[in-house]
């Protein structure tokens, strides 16, 4: 294994420091409610309002101000994006109970949360993509009440047009021009304006990331995102321009975002540095790109693809790409990813946009256990059971005998009783 291209990784915020921040905040906007939240939006985002709550005037203005075209693609992203949803709900159906012993009967229920939240970003880059991907499964899931927020755009006290746009067309029942730790700490816990969530989902920077982190358990969450990953395993038939485009693609996204090319062959990972030099030099994005590129871009070749696939399996890789000529060779031994872009037509950013798979993915190596938001994130699967006199005589004096094994004799009652 030798390292064409090394990362140098830089030293980050201490996360102790935003802990004591995001604690003090929200801690604040569950003892002053709106208060507390007009101050925070005033402070971070200069954004001073009566109400947080888009009004349907903001929306219609909004869907006027963006260009008819961007519609239609959000539209068109939209409508993928609840197929695929659609698609992933069947796996819910067929859940009828079943008679397990004679006499038993167990059974299991998909039932939707009742509300949820997607927090869309909006610091670097107006984001209506994300809005799509919280809001949408959310929707084919049956959640009723659907909140949406994202950080109000410097100066206009609202929320980037495109984004509202989006959060419109995804079907949000209530958007609030709010964001940062603050938002997470008012949809878990509410204020006077904002009736809590049961759920909050959705990527952020690592204050709204730790504010998720701290009210999780109070409300459910999706994970805890970190900045965009992309590993691309490829041999001699791939095409560094392409791999260098891909890299690219999610380097812009955070100076914390890290491309990492495994290949088999010198040539392509040369080529493939070459490129991304090239594709540098008149990016309008160039400075965070080059910056996560230089800090923690990788290129690394190694000896086969075996080899690649160990390592992207340690890596866990929020997104990965195959780019090699056998990928059916490849591809069944890939164990840890958030979403996987087989063949070089499969580029990663047609899985941010508009293939339809979800693009709120778990990164750090957290896919280990997790695969990324879905029609099921915002589904509870609970059970029951139903037990006649046969199924009691097979269980009862089990559950009885167990019971008294652990000391727990109300638990032995309860199953004697029925035995009587
Ligand atoms: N690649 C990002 C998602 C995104 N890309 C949004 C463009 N817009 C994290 O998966
Ligand atoms: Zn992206």
């Amino acid at each position: 294994m030798i390292k064409l291209k090394k990362a140098i990784p830089k030293k980050e915020e201490t996360s102790k420091l935003v802990e004591g921040r995001v604690l003090e905040i929200i801690h604040k906007i569950r003892k002053e409610g709106d208060h507390a939240l007009k101050e925070y939006n005033i402070l971070f985002d200069g954004c001073e309002r009566e109400s947080y709550q888009i009004t349907q005037e903001e929306i219609q203005n909004a869907l006027k101000e963006v260009k008819a075209t961007t519609i239609e693609d959000l539209r068109f992203a939209a409508k993928n994006i609840e197929e695929f949803a659609k698609r992933q709900k069947e796996m819910f159906k067929h859940m009828e109970e079943q008679e397990v012993m004679q006499g038993v009967f167990l059974g299991h229920k998909a039932m939707p949360v009742n509300s949820c939240a997607g927090y869309v970003p909006g610091g670097r880059y107006p984001l209506p993509s994300s809005a799509l991907m919280s809001i949408i499964p959310a929707k084919v899931a049956g959640v009723k009440r659907i909140v949406t927020c994202s950080p109000a755009v410097k100066d206009t006290k609202s929320i980037h047009p495109a984004t509202l746009a989006a959060m419109h067309i995804a079907g949000a029942n209530e958007i609030y021009a709010m964001g940062g730790s603050q938002a997470i700490g008012a949809l878990a816990y509410g204020t006077e304006q904002i009736k809590p969530v049961d759920m909050i989902v959705g990527p952020g920077n690592q204050y709204v990331t730790e504010a998720k982190r701290q009210v999780s358990g109070v409300v459910g969450i999706d994970f805890l995102a970190g900045p965009s990953e992309v590993v691309v395993i490829a041999d001699a038939t791939a095409d560094p321009r392409i791999i260098a485009a891909d890299i690219l693609a999610q380097s812009e996204h955070d100076p914390q975002a890290r491309g990492i090319l495994l290949c088999t062959d010198e040539k392509v990972g040369k080529d493939t540095i070459k490129e991304v030099e090239n594709f540098l030099k008149d990016l309008p994005t160039a400075a965070i790109a080059k910056e996560a590129w230089e800090n923690n871009g990788e290129v690394i070749l190694i000896d086969t693809l075996e080899e690649a696939i160990t390592l992207s399996n340690k890596l866990a890789p929020e997104h990965l790409e195959i780019q090699v000529e056998n990928e059916e060779k490849v591809v069944p031994k890939l164990i840890n990813y958030g979403s996987l872009f087989i063949g070089e037509g499969a580029a990663e950013v047609f899985g941010d946009y508009v293939a339809g798979t979800n693009h709120i993915l778990p990164t750090m190596r957290t896919a280990r256990f997790t695969g990324g938001v879905w029609v099921g994130t915002f589904i509870k699967v609970v059970t029951n059971q139903r037990v006649t006199k046969e199924g009691l005589k097979i269980i009862g004096p089990v559950a009885s005998r167990l019971g008294a094994l652990e000391g727990l004799y109300a638990h032995k009652l309860a199953a004697d009783v029925r035995l009587k």
